[in-house]
């Protein structure tokens, strides 16, 4: 089975990543890993703290010669920043007596965090609920992108909307339209609409104001029957929902058509089932964004992520200073003015890993060749149908 699990503190020392289950002999190339830390680290609109850090994976163990070995992969990323927060988040040194963070931000894990551990200082809970984690979920589903490739499945993402402004109708199917993606500051294949959004971020930004947005995720080649309907938990959707959901900020998952499905009858809203010889069964719709009953069903998985605006305000909202219990504006905290496009990266990521767990869990083996002779074994049979 793969797990993975992160640790580390936004201003602490490194984040950690520890991947298990990953299958003997899969080529792992720390360069795909570094590559995505980069791809999360852009994005017009991003705070000052990118400047500081260039994010590099350093793998400590699971792998030799480029080889999974099929034990724990263990992964670092130093965190740049750490040298000017030494005193602030050692780990050995006794507290320097800095002021406490008394001024929860609404939206932010501050105040319920605080409450609910009993603690003084909502320092304790930001470091951790910063999405400064995310780096250490990216490097976990760039080895998972590795396996998937195995099998010919890829992860990719586009921004789709920035505050108020959508990209256009668009075919995903072009290779020009995924270029335009990875060439673009906001990962929006769509040059004018991208252009309206850098206008609005600047527009936020002079405000002391944040932007979220949405993102598209989709998966390609993913082989019918990864998940199960058979029990709640199995379900691919619920897992990836759940991944999806985790990640900081986000508000809204939607799976194909989504939200828009409560509008259309039932027979517009579902997607046929034709058959011929070369494809074998076929739909020529994808409303469902490829799951059915909580399965893989073989067409595109296509995933509309929903992400708030970052609650960390420069202009900051009415909040209460928790000593005097006084109204208090919330505290003005260094951040991103929107990290939409990098969200996007961290989205392939959590996708990556639910995917690469279903289908280690469906195809079983702790061996890449064990696994992809199962993997052609139950295609063949799926052909004979
Ligand atoms: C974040 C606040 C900012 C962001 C951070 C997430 O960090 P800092 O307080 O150091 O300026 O830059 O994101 C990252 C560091 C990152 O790598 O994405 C927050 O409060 O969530």
């Amino acid at each position: 089975m793969i797990k993975f699990t992160t640790a580390g503190e936004s201003h602490g020392e490194a984040l950690v990543a520890i991947v298990e289950g990953i299958p003997t002999g899969l080529i792992i190339d720390v360069n795909s890993i570094d590559l995505d830390l980069a791809r999360r680290q852009k994005g017009y609109g991003r705070g000052k703290r990118m400047n500081i850090e260039t994010d590099k994976v350093k793998i400590l163990s699971g792998i030799r010669h480029l080889r999974a070995l099929g034990s724990p992969i263990a992964m670092l990323i130093f965190n740049r920043d750490f040298k000017n927060w030494a005193d602030i988040m050692s780990p050995v040194l006794e507290d320097p007596g800095n002021d406490p963070l008394l001024r929860p931000r609404p939206g932010h894990a501050d105040l319920p965090g605080l409450m609910k551990y009993g603690l003084k200082d909502f320092r304790d809970i930001l470091e951790r609920a910063s999405a400064r984690e995310t780096a250490a979920r990216v490097a976990a589903g760039a080895v998972c992108k590795a396996l998937l490739k195995e099998f010919g499945v890829s992860v990719m993402s586009y921004t789709s909307q920035i505050g108020s402004i959508s990209v256009k109708n668009m075919s995903i199917d072009e290779k020009i339209f995924w270029d335009s993606v990875e060439s673009s500051e906001l990962r929006c294949p769509d040059s004018e609409a991208e252009k309206k959004m850098k206008d609005l971020i600047d527009e936020a930004y002079s405000k002391g104001d944040t932007l979220g947005g949405k993102i598209m995720v989709v998966a390609r080649n993913v082989p019918v029957g990864l998940g199960s309907h058979s029990r709640y938990n199995l379900k691919l959707d619920g897992r990836l929902a759940q991944a999806l959901i985790s990640i900081q900020a986000m508000k809204a998952v939607e799976f194909g058509e989504g939200v828009k499905l409560a509008e259309l009858f039932g027979s517009k809203a579902h997607d046929e089932i034709f058959y011929n010889k070369s494809k074998g069964f076929y739909r020529e719709t994808n409303r469902a964004g490829g799951i059915e009953g909580g399965m893989s069903n073989g067409e595109l998985i296509i995933i509309t992520c929903t992400m708030k605006p970052i609650p960390s305000l420069v202009n900051s909202l009415a909040s209460v200073n928790l000593k005097t219990k006084q109204l208090a504006k919330a505290e003005a905290i260094r951040s991103d003015i929107c990290a939409v496009p990098a969200a996007g990266v961290v989205a392939e990521a959590a996708v990556a890993i639910e995917l690469a767990k279903a289908l280690v869990e469906k195809f079983g083996g702790d061996c890449i060749e064990d696994i992809k002779k199962s993997v052609n074994n139950y295609k063949e049979r799926i052909k004979s149908i």
